[in-house]
């Protein structure tokens, strides 16, 4: 691929006719988004009465930002996180480029049409990151960056592929969400380069107006963590009235209008602005002669001439900022939200809309005709082909690849078996097992030396305690820089070897799970952006996902791939005490969409699963995986398991007589007191059975799909848990326990109309021992013996 093809050079941005295109682009895209909106809410039959919604506002006052970039700046290589409220502006922008459809823009907001928020699973490839949740987004391009430096550097990526710039088009609100901070700060640890947000700065979120003083700090932030800061507060027609005489005095006079009044006047229009002006600098002969000669509408023009609205600022800022390098920038552009809408400025417009009255009006200023609203070409005063052939020579139209901008990546061979530590009489957690498995794939011998190859682990500062230090021991850090390991060198003991180098494969992070999830959202879509495959891994405390929960939605939503290993978990970690102890993780991990959750007791059964999950975050149909596992280190059974069914949720360890009459069930590192509950309840039951439950989440998960196949026709459908109890009698009893939420189980009743006891901590627990704590909340063996005589007695 010829590089040179993927950015073709385009004259100045002072060449008029160009210049006039793009304002022609920009109306056209007020127009559409404006439309798209208006046409779900007002023509669409509304089936329900609920209000579709959408956002005119937020649209508007981001259409020169997004014209700039998308028909001038941006090129096929760059990776875009669009604010989520300007989604009907990017479907629009697609739309031009012939990459989007009247039918999905008609259907925006529908089941099955154009997004709300622009959604790479739902949208198509043309969505480099889904947003929604305000601050993920643009926090997300810091992590891809970072990532595509990791992929260029390990010589993974496609050579033929030049690397991109990754930009946020954000929200002003977005900068008070702390994700942005703890990015800024990771990124600069970093040194991430290659990353530019572009602020949306119209000073209104959805509430109001945001006060002034807020964002006279936000510069500074910026710029101690490294980032070029341009600003582009006003336009040229501003930028030419301050060089006339008085135009001094106007400069501070808006400079100083606090942002809720400068609103207002822009609602309120021309007479309020003159109105005002007048009241405070009426005075001076100099700024008369500015302000007199102009009509309302003129002046209005003029006061409302900010930089964000002003296409050649923005344009000339972006080619600034390009020319640069790769130094990472911010752009905070100065907007009114709703320009150009009858509502701009007003602080009440964020999820305001145009009256059938307005939109009367809109329609004609723009001089589009009822019928034709979605015609590529009405109401440009443009020849059709000039504008085609525009389109067709922006650099951002030129295809990445003959497949176009979304990559794919070949998969990476799983052995059959992942490499196992003797475990024969052996006494060891998940957790420790985990890390063994993990070094010894790290030595990278025979057919294990790809897999580790294209392994990445990552960890919010608990590498060490979660068990991943010898497998970083053994492929070392990863730093855009190499730098020494200082304790190594001056020959001070320690068992981590902690040099850093751009060949490393660890990405240490500081303690904010939020970017854990980032990263592994950002590492897991690499396939798809650079063309490479990482195989993600990341571990943090179980209690601590909860911490970083809304990026680990967000990475799933995206269908990022990733596995996430978290330990240790659950009161088992007992004297630590009850904040670290995890209750809800269980059931997060069976409701969680696109990520498969897995919970094993004893190592063989780990080694069954990690070697699953390799496989299965590679498969087109597969999705995330997670790990929950723990410090309690077991006595490891010599058996042989069935792998299938440890995947598949549930395997039996001893398999109850049929119409046996109770089983107990336990999941995770309960096991030692399953089995002595059970050894004693077989005395009395000897038909009695024992399960081990894997994951609860797989197997719900296939209950419904089997449930739902029977209601569509298919009778001989089946699942894992029918099969799993299909030998019990139909009424038997199921004890249950796991170290999470009891209602992880409970469902399990459901399936066949059994009595359950659902047992586990259903309350925070307190610091103390395994027995202490197991007695206090229910879940040692006696706890499950009692649960049993409960459950044979009212069976
Ligand atoms: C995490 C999160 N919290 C709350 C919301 C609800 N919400 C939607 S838009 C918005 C304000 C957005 O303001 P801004 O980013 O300035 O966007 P714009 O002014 O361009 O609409 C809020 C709070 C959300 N989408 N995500
Ligand atoms: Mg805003």
């Amino acid at each position: 691929m010829d590089v040179e093809a993927l950015a073709p050079v385009r004259g100045a941005p002072s060449d008029a006719r160009r210049l006039e295109i793009l304002r022609q682009l920009e109306r056209k895209l007020l127009w559409l988004s404006a439309w798209m909106v208006h046409q779900a809410n007002h023509i669409r039959p509304n089936r329900d009465g609920l209000k579709v919604g959408g956002h005119q506002a937020s649209c508007a006052s981001v259409i020169s930002i997004m014209t700039a970039l998308y028909f001038e700046i941006a090129r096929p290589q760059d990776r875009i996180a669009v604010k989520p409220h300007a989604g009907p502006v990017f479907h629009a922008i697609n739309y031009l480029f012939g990459r989007q459809s009247i039918e999905k823009m008609e259907g925006l907001r529908a089941l099955g049409g154009a997004q709300s928020y622009p959604s790479r699973v739902k949208d198509g490839p043309e969505v480099d990151f889904s947003t929604g949740s305000v601050g993920l987004g643009v926090a997300m391009t810091t992590f891809s960056a970072l990532i595509q430096d990791y992929v260029r550097l390990h010589g993974l990526g496609r050579t033929d592929l030049p690397p991109g710039r990754h930009i946020a088009v954000a929200g002003d609100a977005e900068l008070d969400e702390g994700n942005i901070y703890e990015a800024l700060l990771e990124g600069w640890k970093h040194d991430v380069r290659d990353v530019w947000w572009i602020v949306d700065f119209n000073r209104q979120s959805l509430d109001s107006v945001v006060p002034d003083r807020l964002f006279g700090r936000i510069e500074g932030l910026f710029r101690d963590m490294g980032w070029n800061v341009v600003t582009l507060k006003y336009g040229r027609k501003l930028q030419a009235a301050f060089t006339r005489p008085g135009g001094d005095a106007l400069r501070r006079w808006i400079d100083d209008c606090p942002n809720s009044l400068y609103a207002a006047l822009t609602f309120q229009g021309g007479a309020a602005w003159r109105q005002a002006v007048l009241a405070d600098l009426g005075r001076s002969r100099a700024l008369r002669a500015i302000v007199d000669p102009l009509s309302d509408d003129e002046l209005a023009t003029l006061m409302t001439n900010l930089g964000g609205h002003d296409i050649e600022t923005v344009i000339e800022a972006l080619r600034a900022a390009d020319a640069e390098g790769d130094q990472p920038t911010c752009f905070i552009a100065y907007t009114t939200k709703g320009m150009g809408l009858p509502f701009a400025g007003h602080k009440d417009n964020h999820a305001g809309m145009m009256t059938k009255e307005q939109m009367e009006e809109f329609r004609a200023s723009m001089a589009i005709r009822p019928g034709h609203e979605w015609d590529r070409f009405e109401g440009l005063d443009l020849p059709p082909a000039e504008f085609e052939q525009f389109l067709a020579a922006c650099p951002f139209a030129a295809k990445l690849t003959p497949e176009g901008r979304a990559l794919t990546a070949p998969l990476i061979a799983v052995p059959a078996e992942l490499p196992m530590p003797k475990l024969a009489g052996r006494k060891l957690s998940t957790q420790a097992g985990f890390g063994d498995i993990l070094a010894e794939i790290g030595r990278g011998q025979g057919p294990f030396k790809q897999l580790a190859e294209h392994i990445v682990t990552a960890s919010p500062d608990v590498t060490v305690s979660t068990n991943l230090g010898p497998w970083v021991n053994r492929r070392g850090i990863f730093d855009r820089h190499t730098r020494n390991d200082v304790f190594r060198d001056a020959k001070l003991a320690s068992a981590q070897r902690w040099g850093m180098s751009p060949l490393g494969q660890h990405i240490e992070l500081g303690i904010a799970e939020q970017n854990l999830f980032l990263l592994l959202g950002a590492a897991g879509l690499t396939h798809a952006l650079t063309g490479a495959r990482l195989l993600p891994v990341g571990t943090v405390y179980d209690p601590f996902v909860n911490r970083g929960l809304d990026a680990l939605i967000y990475a799933c939503y995206q269908d990022a791939r990733f596995i996430l290993v978290s330990t240790p978990s659950g009161l088992t970690l007992a004297p630590e005490g009850g904040q670290h102890q995890s209750i809800n993780t269980p059931l997060i991990g069976m409701a969680a969409d696109r990520l498969a959750s897995f919970e094993p007791a004893y190592v063989d059964e780990l080694a069954i699963l990690l070697r699953h999950a390799f496989a299965h975050i590679q498969q087109p149909d597969g999705s995330a995986v997670w790990l929950r596992l723990s410090t309690r280190q077991l006595q490891q059974p010599a058996r042989q398991v069935d792998p299938t069914s440890v995947i598949a949720g549930a395997h039996w360890v001893v398999a109850p007589a049929p119409g046996a009459r109770i089983a107990i069930f336990y999941q995770g590192p309960v096991a030692p007191e399953a089995e002595a509950a059970f050894a004693e309840l077989r005395t009395e039951e000897p038909g009695a059975g024992l399960l081990a439950l894997t994951s609860p989440d797989l197997l719900h998960a296939d209950w419904l799909g089997a449930m739902r196949a029977r209601r569509s026709g298919q009778r001989d459908a089946s699942c894992h848990i029918e099969r799993i109890l299909a030998p019990l009698a139909p009424d038997a009893a199921l004890v249950t326990v796991l170290d999470g939420h009891p209602a992880t189980h409970a469902w399990l009743g459901a399936v066949r109309g059994q009595h359950v006891v659902p047992l586990g901590p259903d309350h925070f627990g307190q610091s103390g021992d395994i027995p202490g704590l197991y007695r206090e909340y229910g879940m040692d063996t006696d706890a499950i013996l009692d649960a049993c005589a409960q459950a044979l007695l009212s069976g």
